[in-house]
């Protein structure tokens, strides 16, 4: 097979993790007779620096001409102090995510046998935990109005969905339900938000077409406390851009840390797979990032893009053996885990 992938390494540790995301692909299309030509590109504090703009038209134009992105992270700690920025990094991926149509955010919350003891959550709660989140990318409060009122002193971000956005990610989710468990969660707010009762009055008349998904809905504060009370009770859950953002951070700790949670963006055109973590410029450097997550990533952008599902399946094996074998980043590393057991950043290649 023949394919374009366009690398968006991105800021911070996306640029190490990506690397090694990269790595993997360049590995799988020898092992398997594939030819992935690769292009790069800017996004991001790094795309500001070099061209003021976070997502720069010659970007746009090659995320459109390629056939999957594999993306790293946005982000830079001097805006975080800086809220009157005007230009800022996170405004290239909400742009991607506009301009690609990328309405609908899949995050898999796989828990890796041997990362039961990394996490915080007991075991027994844990074990057998497997999510898929359906994260609504493309509206909601990231994208409705935003502004300052009353000289200043008032700020507002408008919240705004319309039955069409929440039918078509909703539809995506029952989908994939009928694929896994048959089990949907929809998790919003509906006692107090207008936004949820529409949303949850769309996956209620969905329900029908669906009548072999067990289908509930969970306000947001109690499915946040349902996913470290009993993980196991989730199959599918589909909620709305902030509230899937939130939920996504906190479901990391099920798979025993955010280094390990791929992505995939899909919608009207070109996917793009990223981790779901930021930059984390605070380890940006200095060797210790978990690539794994972007690892994930190339399996999913296979599997989705590509519909290579033996080759993703042989990624994910990879990263089970690498696992078996003791090697660890410090976010997995647990108390009966070598210290000198570091993954560096061939291991994830070399294992394939
Ligand atoms: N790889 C994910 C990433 O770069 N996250 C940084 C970020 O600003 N995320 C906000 C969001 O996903 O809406």
């Amino acid at each position: 097979m023949k394919k374009n992938i366009l690398i968006v390494p991105g800021d911070g540790i996306g640029q190490e993790v990506t690397e090694v995301g990269k790595n993997v692909l360049v590995k799988i299309a020898e092992k398997f007779g594939h030819e992935f030509v690769y292009d790069e590109a800017l996004m991001g504090h790094v795309a500001i620096e070099a061209t003021g703009n976070p997502l720069p038209d010659e970007t746009l134009s090659k995320m459109r001409a390629s056939d999957a992105i594999l993306f790293g992270a946005v982000g830079h700690p001097k805006y975080d102090n800086d809220p009157t920025a005007k230009v800022r990094p996170e405004q290239g991926l909400l742009k991607m995510r506009k301009e690609l149509g990328l309405y609908a955010n899949l995050r898999p919350i796989k828990l890796f046998d041997e990362l039961l003891g990394a996490s915080s959550i007991k075991p027994e709660i844990l074990k057998g935990s497997d999510i898929l989140f359906f994260r609504e990318l493309t509206g909601d409060i990231y994208f409705g109005e935003k502004g300052r009122k009353n000289d200043n002193n008032t700020a507002f971000d408008l919240a705004e969905y319309s039955r069409y956005e929440v039918e078509r990610i909703g539809r995506k989710a029952f989908e994939a339900a009928r694929t896994r468990g048959k089990k949907l969660c929809s998790v919003d707010k509906a006692n107090v938000l207008e936004t949820s009762r529409l949303w949850r009055e769309v996956i209620q008349a969905l329900a029908p077409e669906y009548p072999d998904i067990e289908v509930e809905h969970q306000f947001v504060d109690s499915a946040a406390m349902m996913l470290i009370k009993d993980p196991r009770r989730f199959d599918v859950v589909v909620t709305a851009n902030l509230f899937g953002d939130i939920l996504t951070d906190e479901a990391s700790q099920i798979a025993g840390s955010m280094g390990m949670l791929a992505s995939a963006s899909v919608g009207d055109s070109t996917g793009v797979y990223e981790p779901i973590h930021g930059s984390a410029h605070d380890i940006t450097g200095k060797g210790i990032a978990n690539p794994l997550a972007s690892v994930l990533s190339a399996a999913l952008l296979l599997d989705i893009s590509f519909g290579l599902k033996e080759e993703s399946e042989t990624i994910i094996a990879a990263v089970d053996k690498l696992l078996k074998d003791g090697f660890r980043t410090r976010d997995i590393a647990d108390a009966t885990t070598a210290p000198e057991m570091i993954l560096n950043t061939q291991a994830a290649g070399t294992e394939l």
